[in-house]
Protein backbone atom coordinates (compact mmCIF):
# COMPACT_ATOMS: atom_id res chain seq x y z
CA UNK A 1 0.00 0.00 0.00
CA UNK A 2 0.96 3.60 -0.36
CA UNK A 3 1.45 5.90 2.37
CA UNK A 4 0.99 9.91 2.60
CA UNK A 5 4.50 11.71 3.70
CA UNK A 6 4.42 15.45 4.44
CA UNK A 7 7.54 17.26 3.34
CA UNK A 8 8.34 21.34 4.29
CA UNK A 9 9.90 22.75 1.37
CA UNK A 10 12.21 26.06 1.07
CA UNK A 11 13.03 28.16 -1.71
CA UNK A 12 10.13 28.24 -3.39
CA UNK A 13 9.29 31.94 -4.42
CA UNK A 14 6.45 31.80 -7.28
CA UNK A 15 4.16 29.67 -8.66
CA UNK A 16 5.89 28.27 -11.40
CA UNK A 17 8.45 26.72 -8.53
CA UNK A 18 5.74 25.10 -7.41
CA UNK A 19 4.95 23.56 -10.73
CA UNK A 20 8.73 22.61 -11.01
CA UNK A 21 8.91 20.92 -7.60
CA UNK A 22 5.23 19.03 -8.38
CA UNK A 23 6.18 18.00 -11.68
CA UNK A 24 9.87 16.41 -10.05
CA UNK A 25 7.94 15.17 -7.29
CA UNK A 26 5.39 13.09 -10.00
CA UNK A 27 8.20 11.93 -12.15
CA UNK A 28 9.56 10.19 -9.09
CA UNK A 29 9.02 6.30 -9.23
CA UNK A 30 7.06 5.16 -7.03
CA UNK A 31 5.10 8.45 -6.33
CA UNK A 32 1.16 8.33 -6.57
CA UNK A 33 0.43 11.87 -6.16
CA UNK A 34 2.11 15.10 -5.06
CA UNK A 35 0.60 18.52 -4.32
CA UNK A 36 2.43 21.32 -3.23
CA UNK A 37 1.10 24.49 -1.83
CA UNK A 38 3.29 27.72 -1.93
CA UNK A 39 1.41 29.36 0.63
CA UNK A 40 2.42 27.11 3.60
CA UNK A 41 6.07 25.67 1.81
CA UNK A 42 4.59 22.30 2.47
CA UNK A 43 4.22 19.46 -0.09
CA UNK A 44 2.01 16.21 0.17
CA UNK A 45 3.34 13.25 -1.16
CA UNK A 46 1.81 9.66 -1.88
CA UNK A 47 4.31 7.07 -1.79
CA UNK A 48 4.73 3.56 -2.22
CA UNK A 49 7.51 2.80 0.62
CA UNK A 50 8.30 -0.45 -1.26
CA UNK A 51 9.42 1.68 -4.00
CA UNK A 52 11.17 5.44 -2.83
CA UNK A 53 12.37 6.40 0.76
CA UNK A 54 11.06 9.68 2.08
CA UNK A 55 14.72 10.33 1.98
CA UNK A 56 15.37 9.74 -1.81
CA UNK A 57 11.99 12.50 -1.65
CA UNK A 58 13.91 14.86 -0.12
CA UNK A 59 17.18 14.52 -2.20
CA UNK A 60 15.23 14.75 -5.28
CA UNK A 61 14.21 18.08 -4.25
CA UNK A 62 17.54 19.33 -3.20
CA UNK A 63 19.03 18.26 -6.78
CA UNK A 64 16.57 20.90 -7.84
CA UNK A 65 18.10 23.39 -5.99
CA UNK A 66 15.32 23.77 -3.08
CA UNK A 67 15.55 22.76 0.12
CA UNK A 68 13.75 19.98 2.03
CA UNK A 69 12.77 18.01 5.04
CA UNK A 70 10.00 15.66 5.89
CA UNK A 71 7.59 16.56 8.42
CA UNK A 72 6.81 13.87 11.60
MO1 LIG B 1 9.73 31.70 -10.26
MO2 LIG B 1 11.05 29.54 -8.91
O1 LIG B 1 10.27 33.14 -11.47
O2 LIG B 1 12.56 28.35 -9.08
S1 LIG B 1 10.25 29.56 -10.95
S2 LIG B 1 11.19 31.83 -8.57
Amino acid sequence: GTLVGHFRIGGMTCAACVNSVEGILRKLPGVKRAVVALATSLGEVEYEPAVIRKEEIVEAIEDAGFEASFVQ
